[in-house]
């Protein structure tokens, strides 16, 4: 069935092998070799979540060849390895739809590993200049605007909205268990809509961002540790800075894995936190508003509040959204979440301090 799906797309060579790549919570990913060595990444869609699969397809072509022809232009070595290239199918569209499911493919970019936390103080500094670059790469992409191929995404006011209705229901009849966790989470409900309302006034401009900015989707060069390339672009669309670098602090700057059970291992890194905000910075200083710097720190309680709010959501559902592989994954996850938020919480003062020296 995969090999049936994989002989639509224009691929050098015979295939060899297919398997299982990578841990994404939505779409599946698949790693095609094929006679020649030749290396393909194969993905299927969840269609469920992304509806308008020719505007998420449309949006990564533009921001790939966006992003190529600047590398391009700086005279960059190596562009294969810096930015995703698309597999057209043999009849040159983006993606190939199956009657089911819908198939994309990139290059596989070889000698490459991800990583789920910060480890070195040198991969901080990189890494926050890395998710600076990306969005300072694509400043100059907003005519027209990308597709807001989910709307709302990191809208936290919304994702509040879902959450409340989720709460009228209790379709999975799971509420009574986790009254602690919806309490936690409720009463820090006012003060999480504030960039969302600050974006609205006008006080903070939209920009191209990545949106899904975890530290496992940045690739490092195996061999050299040195940054090669952002992947995974499907949320790149217009939002506020504070998404990345709150995200990429979520998730780079926890000491424990995002579904970690023994929550005595979850903690923030407060010097990871301070050399990704150098790197950051050292790109970002040259783009942001002041605005947009302070809302930085915030950004880091902001996601990880909202997908603790999301995961939850999910449980409360009876788990319809993220993969799961046992019937408490996403409360362990939520559970991760506000355990780190409270971390933060701890050090919050200490954070917008940090951030402030940069004005
Ligand atoms: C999902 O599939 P993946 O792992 O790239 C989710 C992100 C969450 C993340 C949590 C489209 O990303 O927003 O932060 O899981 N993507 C979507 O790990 O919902
Ligand atoms: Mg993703």
């Amino acid at each position: 069935m995969l090999y049936s799906i994989v002989t639509n797309f224009a691929i050098s060579g015979e295939i060899q092998d297919i398997k299982p790549f990578g841990k994404g919570l939505i779409n599946s990913s698949f790693l095609v070799t094929t006679s020649n060595s030749s290396k393909y990444l194969l993905q299927k869609i969840n269609h469920a979540i992304f509806t308008d699969v020719a505007g998420l397809s449309q949006n990564i072509e533009r921001v790939t060849n966006h992003i190529r022809s600047k590398l391009v232009a700086n005279k960059v070595q190596n562009i294969e390895k810096k930015v995703l290239s698309i597999v057209y199918t043999s009849s040159n569209e983006l993606y190939y739809a199956d009657g089911e499911a819908y198939w994309r493919m990139f290059h596989f970019i070889e000698g490459s590993e991800t990583y789920d936390k910060i480890e070195t103080p040198q991969q901080a500094i990189a890494t926050g200049k890395a998710f600076a670059e990306f969005q300072q790469l694509l400043s100059d992409l907003n005519t027209p605007p990308l597709n807001e191929v989910l709307k709302g995404f990191h809208n936290t006011p919304m994702r509040i909205d879902t959450f409340l209705e989720t709460l009228k229901n209790d379709v999975a009849h799971r509420q009574q268990s986790v009254q602690h966790e919806i309490n936690f989470l409720l009463e820090r409900k006012d003060e999480m809509k504030q960039i969302v309302e600050q974006g609205k006034k006008g006080e903070l401009p939209l920009r191209v961002v990545h949106q899904d900015a975890k530290l496992n989707n940045i690739l490092f060069d195996k061999q050299t540790n040195e940054i090669l390339c952002v992947i995974d672009l499907d949320t790149t669309m217009p939002g506020y800075v504070c998404y990345d670098f709150g995200d990429a602090m979520r998730t780079g700057a926890c000491t424990a894995k995002e579904d970690e059970m023994d929550l005595s291992k979850v903690d923030f890194d407060f010097e990871v936190f301070q050399n990704f905000a150098k790197g950051y910075m050292s790109v970002a200083k040259h783009f942001l508003t002041n605005n947009e710097i302070q809302s930085l720190a915030f950004g880091a309680k902001l996601l990880t509040y909202e997908q603790a709010v999301r995961f939850l959501n999910d449980y409360l559902q009876g788990d319809t959204y993220y993969k799961t592989e046992y019937p408490e994954h996403n409360l362990v996850r939520t559970r991760t979440q506000i355990k780190l938020l409270q971390k933060m919480e701890l050090r919050y003062q200490e954070m917008q301090d940090f951030i402030f020296s940069f004005i």
